[in-house]
């Protein structure tokens, strides 16, 4: 199992419980080493994904709350000492009590591969699929986590998916959702230059 098994995992088992809800600072330090998947047709690509939208909740782990609204924007390259990288997510709480933000400040880790699965046409970039997890403000608070996982599987946006997963700064699962674009979109582009 590499390390990126691992920490999806982690990150599903954390949304079967709530004794499980708490990332500890071992599945943190697990997370910082990108692995290819077995899969990729090509990876570590250099390029940038761009886009947003909202996401389909229907399957959302965490907050297990139906009907939750996911909404994000980011603009991330696939190497993180290229800028800008910025991501954001908002989110509806628990009863749909007040709202939830996340807001990127450092960029920890990104790879960017090429997915057999997926096939963005026409193709304007080569790869389809960026992971990443970085440090952000939740509620205004820093030190919180962010992993995502973003696809491109052409236009209209309907059929990318965007998994986002945040972690407070107490390790506190906040966001565990999975689910293609209700609207909106994803693209990735080459790198130029
Ligand atoms: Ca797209």
């Amino acid at each position: 199992m590499n390390t990126r098994n691992i920490l999806l995992t982690s990150l599903l088992a954390g949304a079967l419980g709530l004794a499980a809800l708490t990332l500890s600072p071992l599945a943190i330090k697990s997370a910082s080493a990108h692995e290819c998947p077995p899969d990729a047709v090509s990876c570590f690509v250099e390029g940038r994904m761009t886009g947003g939208g909202r996401i389909d909740t229907s399957n959302i782990r965490w907050p297990p709350v139906p009907g939750t609204i996911v909404t994000h924007g980011f603009e991330l390259h696939c190497n993180a000492a290229e800028l800008p990288n910025g991501f954001q997510v908002n989110w509806n709480g628990i009863a749909d009590v007040g709202s939830n933000r996340f807001h990127l400040e450092t960029l920890e880790d990104v790879l960017c591969w090429d997915d057999p699965n997926i096939s963005p046409t026409p193709p304007n970039a080569p790869f389809d699929t960026l992971s990443a997890h970085g440090y952000g403000r939740y509620n205004g608070q820093s030190g919180a986590y962010l992993f995502i996982k973003l696809t491109d599987a052409g236009e209209p946006g309907r059929y990318d998916e965007a998994t986002i997963v945040v972690y407070d700064k107490f390790g506190i699962l906040q966001l565990d959702v999975t689910g293609k674009l209700k609207y909106g979109n994803h693209q990735a582009h080459k790198a130029t230059g």
